[in-house]
């Protein structure tokens, strides 16, 4: 805790990674944290001491290491329960992690996991374009998923009518659709509609002023 009674809270980060989502939901909070750059292809011994799955984003809550994505969030969210960044309801909640669920096993991991790390699904190089292919038809397979969700949605957010931390999340991983050549707005109108939205909030404009890149 510091001297405010706050949990002394720490992000290690790396521009351009999903780490962008855990600095969106901290300055949500409006609390006090610090950022440490943990460059992904340059982790030091140090940060593979913290979390020896070498990945970012990693979040130190009062000492203790918490790493995944959905976990962090979740931590971060709870210290600021008035800001409802879990949804509103129970059924809001449920359906938070519904998102995160599917954004951070079948889309991240699957999908952009399997495109830029092939490596870690097979040993035989020579099937790796192979691999490469399939990943791209998962990422196109999700976001024409998302792009109906959004359609078929009154919705401002992606849950409901307040933000929640699934929206950074998902803005994390629409931006990523530019870097592997995909026209994101006019192949998903619906999805990008939700995006310009996303883009204008003071703590995404903000995260992305250290997260360059994304
Ligand atoms: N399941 C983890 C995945 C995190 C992850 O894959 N992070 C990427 C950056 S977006 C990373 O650190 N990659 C390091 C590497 O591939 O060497 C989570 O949800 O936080």
């Amino acid at each position: 805790m510091n001297e405010t009674g706050q949990p002394a809270l720490k992000l290690w980060y790396s521009p351009g990674a999903c780490s962008l989502a855990a600095h969106v939901i901290l300055l949500e909070t409006r609390l006090k944290f610090d950022l440490v750059l943990a460059q992904v292809g340059h982790f030091t011994d140090e940060f593979m001491e913290l979390n020896p799955k070498g990945r970012v984003p990693v979040l130190s809550f009062d000492g203790e290491i918490i790493t995944e994505t959905p976990a962090i969030l979740t931590a971060i969210s709870c210290l600021v329960p008035e800001k409802l960044l879990l949804g509103q309801t129970t059924l809001e909640t449920a359906r938070v992690y519904e998102w995160l669920g599917y954004l951070s096993g079948t889309l991240h991991g699957q999908g952009f996991g399997a495109l830029w790390r092939p490596g870690r699904f097979l040993d035989d190089e020579s099937m790796f374009p192979r691999l490469q292919e399939q990943a791209e038809r998962t990422i196109r397979q999700c976001y024409s998923f998302i792009e109906d969700k959004f359609a078929s949605s009154q919705s401002l957010y992606a849950v409901g009518e307040s933000f929640t931390i699934v929206d950074p999340f998902l803005f994390v991983l629409y931006r990523w659709g530019y870097r592997v050549k995909i026209e994101m707005r006019s192949e998903y109108p619906h999805f990008a509609a939700w995006a310009a939205r996303i883009s204008i909030k003071d703590s995404v404009i903000r995260a992305r002023e250290t997260h360059v890149g994304i």
